[in-house]
């Protein structure tokens, strides 16, 4: 079969990419236009693999992807192509729009065109919005209306719907997974715990917003990306499955932890300014997905953290090209009035 990864030179996507290569004997193909979050030398061992194939462009270029379509026939379309950062979300909305929505339309247009055995999306528990603090006995299903909170949050719902739409109106083979928070090799450091834990391998102040206090579900992403494997190969069409493990963390005790591995002193915290609309905390339900396709995570955050931060120890050469290029502006940017 012929596997194409869309936003396969980002975190999660990279990733897949390797996880796929290892486990299967498909060809790879992976479409990304390297925007500021993409990064080819992730991809230089699998550039060495007779089976995977790299592709330069823009989801949202209809002809451009059409004529993908017509000369590489994909079988499978996993789509990971998206503007990903919250933060970035609240100062430009609109690149959100166009790659999270129209990238996600084009893709499915192009897969009604040509034919496809399975499209999958890739989404997020925040289409979910945030449950309070003072109930942990609730959790996202499912069922859980979407109530999104922020524009990236929206545009990934508004991406979902349409790939539902699509699968009622066309018949076309889809499926979703809404995974809560990823973590793990490949991280772009402007997210959380990438971030932190340069800034303290670096001796910089670590910027925690408001008071600390919000929960995230942290899954490994090796076990995302296992997890999206099974869902393409055995999940139900027409279905959506959540992804998480049952990891709640707040953002302090993900920080402290960090503190704590690298020998840092907890002075280094600076709690800033909140982020607007600030989701409080995220928790996934995992039944179904345990349940129909028996999956379960297989790293525990502790040794998920430590192979994490000893992977950032081990590839400084990686994230310090990242922030000596661009990423420097838009961080001088986004924190020096906080
Ligand atoms: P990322 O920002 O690291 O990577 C996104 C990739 O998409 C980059 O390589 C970028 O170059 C590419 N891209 C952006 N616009 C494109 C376009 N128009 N055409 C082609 N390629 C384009 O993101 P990530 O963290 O790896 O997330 C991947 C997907 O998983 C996203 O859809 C995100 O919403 C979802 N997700 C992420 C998390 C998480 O914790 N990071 C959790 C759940 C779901
Ligand atoms: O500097 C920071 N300080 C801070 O306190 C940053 C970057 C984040 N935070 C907080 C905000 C969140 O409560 O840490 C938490 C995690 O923040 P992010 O890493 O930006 O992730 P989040 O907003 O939770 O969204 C992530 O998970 C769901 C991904 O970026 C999304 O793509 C995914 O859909």
């Amino acid at each position: 079969m012929n596997i194409l990864v869309t936003g396969g030179a980002g975190f999660i996507g990279s990733n897949f990419i390797y996880y796929e290569l290892a486990a299967h004997e498909d060809k790879v193909i992976c479409l990304d236009l390297l925007t500021y979050a993409g990064n080819i030398s992730t991809l230089s061992t699998a550039m060495q693999n007779e089976k995977f194939k790299f592709i330069k462009g823009d989801i949202t270029d209809r002809v451009f992807v059409y004529d993908l379509f017509k000369r590489e026939k994909p079988d499978i379309v996993v789509n990971f192509a998206a503007e990903s950062h919250v933060d970035r979300s609240i100062e430009t909305p609109e690149i959100f729009l166009q790659t999270n929505i129209i990238g996600t339309g084009v893709l499915l247009d192009a897969c009604r065109k040509y034919g496809i055995k399975r499209y999958h999306q890739v989404s997020t528990d925040e289409v979910y919005g945030d449950l309070p603090l003072d109930r942990p006995d609730l959790f996202f299903t499912e069922d859980t209306p979407l109530r999104t909170s922020s524009p990236y949050s929206a545009s990934k719902a508004a991406a979902d719907l349409l790939v539902q739409a699509y699968h009622r109106t066309y018949g076309l083979p889809v499926s979703i997974s809404r995974c809560s928070n990823n973590y793990g090799p490949y991280h772009f450091p402007e997210k959380l715990i990438p971030l932190m834990i340069i800034n303290a391998l670096n001796d910089k102040q670590l910027p925690i917003y408001g008071t600390g206090r919000n929960v995230r579900d942290w899954l490994y992403v090796e076990d995302h990306c296992q997890a999206i494997d099974l869902i393409v190969r055995k999940g139900q069409e027409g279905e959506i499955y959540n992804v998480g493990g049952h990891n709640e963390k707040t953002n302090l005790q993900v920080v402290e932890m960090i503190l704590k591995y690298l020998h840092k002193p907890y002075e280094l915290i600076k709690f800033v300014t909140d982020r607007p609309g600030h989701d409080r905390r995220y928790a996934i339900n995992p039944a179904k997905i345990n349940d129909e396709l028996d999956w379960q995570p297989k790293t525990r955050f502790n040794e998920g953290m430590k192979k994490t931060i000893k992977w950032y120890l081990a590839h400084r050469d990686w994230w310090q090209k990242i922030i000596d290029g661009s990423y420097k502006d838009y961080y001088a940017k986004m924190y020096e009035d906080k």
